[in-house]
């Protein structure tokens, strides 16, 4: 039989419309729709594997998996032996340790002794531990928010993305102990092995690569006087030299380069600066560096 590549997914929740999105920009089709257990795609030797976040880690490391697309806070707090193969551009957040607002907060120190409530009982006890604190903590799986108004803890540490939930549960952020973005997993090794699953995880690998540089950059089109050319190579920057067309009148030429996004105004405005015309702006949907 054919081998198929298979990959665990979030099946519902923060990252698993991102997850899927990320393959289907890589060309994989599939129906998904019906977020069955398991669904093999119909283009591409993969298939999926819809379960809970926090089972993720687990999966992978027992080979019902062979990658996942999980947070990078469920792999440290799982602690399986397991190798991160790639950051993805979605799911930031960090672990945050958040108080009561009107609890007097000046270090780590205030925590000695007090209760705090998380999901995360691994990635905190590190922390404490590394700052020679000891508090108790209460573990939950969920709603940490509401455990210091019910009366079961002190403090809470839970994941923060925009710091809404903190605020509408009257709790200020006190310290970020951990940044976390979405990720790819694997089991240590992997993608180095010879056999037929890793070629087929390098291969989907090199797809998203393309994704993730043209991600954040612009393909700028321009014509210019011929001898600006060498200017206008210094202000794009180009990943190697820019593309230089001839046009019929011999004292202009057009010129094609990649520029990142953050950086066009100040490249537009330079280019205009040197007598560009025309400037032509276009998204770059892959690309390899
Ligand atoms: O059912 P399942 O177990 O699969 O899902 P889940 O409910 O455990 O996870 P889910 O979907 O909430 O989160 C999945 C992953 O998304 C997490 O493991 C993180 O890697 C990532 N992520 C990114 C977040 C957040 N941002 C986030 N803000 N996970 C959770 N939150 C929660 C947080 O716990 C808190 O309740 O959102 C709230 C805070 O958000 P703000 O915006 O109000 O600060
Ligand atoms: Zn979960």
């Amino acid at each position: 039989m054919d081998e198929v590549l298979s990959i665990a997914i979030q099946k519902t929740g923060r990252l698993s419309e991102k997850s899927l999105d990320l393959i289907r920009d890589a060309g994989i089709r599939f129906l998904s729709d019906s977020r069955v257990l398991k669904e093999r795609a119909l283009n591409y030797p993969v298939e999926f594997f819809f379960v809970r976040d926090d089972d993720i880690p687990m999966y992978v490391t027992n080979g019902v998996a062979d990658i996942g697309f999980v947070g990078k806070n469920e792999v440290e707090e799982r602690r399986q032996d397991l190798e991160v193969i790639r950051d993805l551009s979605f799911g930031a957040c960090r672990l945050s340790i958040a108080v009561p607002n009107d609890f007097e907060y000046k270090s780590l120190k205030s925590l000695e002794g007090k209760r705090i409530a998380t999901s995360y009982p691994n990635i905190l006890s590190d922390y404490l531990d590394k700052n020679r604190v000891k508090a108790e903590l209460v573990y939950v799986a969920g709603s940490v928010e509401i455990t210091v108004q019910a009366g079961i803890a002190d403090a809470i540490c839970d994941l923060v993305s925009t710091g809404t939930t903190l605020r509408m549960n009257g709790l200020v952020e006190a310290e970020a102990i951990y940044y976390s973005s979405a990720v790819i997993v694997s089991r240590k090794g992997f993608l180095e092995e010879k056999s037929e699953k890793a070629k087929i995880l390098n291969g989907l690998l090199e797809r998203l690569d393309a994704l993730s540089a043209a991600r954040g950059k612009k393909y700028v089109i321009f014509n210019l006087p011929s001898d600006k050319v060498d200017m206008a190579a210094k202000i794009v920057g180009a990943l190697k030299s820019p593309t230089v067309t001839p046009l019929v009148d011999k004292s202009w030429v057009s010129v094609q380069s990649v520029v990142a996004e953050d950086d066009f105004w100040r490249v537009f405005e330079n280019l205009r600066k040197i007598g560009a015309e025309g400037i032509l702006v276009m998204n770059i949907e892959k690309m390899t560096e």
